[in-house]
């Protein structure tokens, strides 16, 4: 895994809010169920990019629609199609940017991404808000695994082996942010789908 630490300064952080919620006016958040017990995550979800992921009772998949109001998902921001440019140094873009928001009480349990049909492209998380408890494992459910703190701003990259490690959110630290007038936490996950 790659960190970099406050990539966005303060100014970048409020500009990329600022196009989160004309995402969310057209394509709001939404409580997605778990896999086989449609019991809801503790985190609410939506997603911008011509695909968006979503947790279903069903299982996992990639739509090109909103579950709840039907509509394409809105376009990724071109800042931050920029910063997936630079950021991974791959010639291809991303197809679907997750947008997860966590509450004061919102977690994620430990999980691979693996819903892709491209294995091999990085995987780009922009943090914005409160500070995240994140848990980075190794290839097996079981692997040792340690804690880093991910704060406003922050980018991590997940490539090379690390792309397929466990990996989730303990917690969120409530008050440690001042960029979102709600509180609580949004990430950014930025994958590629179909092959590249
Ligand atoms: C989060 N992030 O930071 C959850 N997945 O809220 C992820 O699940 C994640 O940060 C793949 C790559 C980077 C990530
Ligand atoms: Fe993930």
């Amino acid at each position: 895994m790659r960190l970099l630490p406050n990539h966005l300064d303060p100014d970048r952080q409020r500009l990329l809010m600022a196009e989160v919620r004309r995402i969310l006016d057209r394509a709001p958040l939404y409580s997605p169920a778990m896999p086989r017990s449609g019991n809801p995550l503790s985190v609410r979800m939506s997603n911008c990019g011509p695909l968006g992921w979503l947790s279903e009772r069903s299982g996992y998949r990639y739509s090109p629609t909103h579950p709840v109001t039907g509509e394409p998902w809105p376009a990724i921001p071109d800042m931050v199609l920029d910063l997936w440019r630079a950021a991974t140094g791959v010639g291809y873009l991303p197809e679907a940017c997750l947008i997860n928001y966590y509450g004061p009480d919102a977690r994620l349990g430990q999980h691979r991404d693996q819903d892709e049909d491209a294995p091999e492209a990085p995987i780009l998380s922009i943090s914005l808000g409160d500070t995240a408890l994140f848990r980075l494992g190794g290839p097996e459910r079981k692997s040792p695994s340690r804690s880093v703190r991910l704060s406003s701003g922050d980018v991590v990259v997940l490539e090379g082996p690390s792309r397929h490690w466990y990996h989730g959110v303990d917690r969120i630290l409530p008050g440690t942010s001042r960029l979102l007038p709600e509180g609580g936490r949004f990430n950014l996950t930025l994958r590629r789908v179909t092959k590249p």
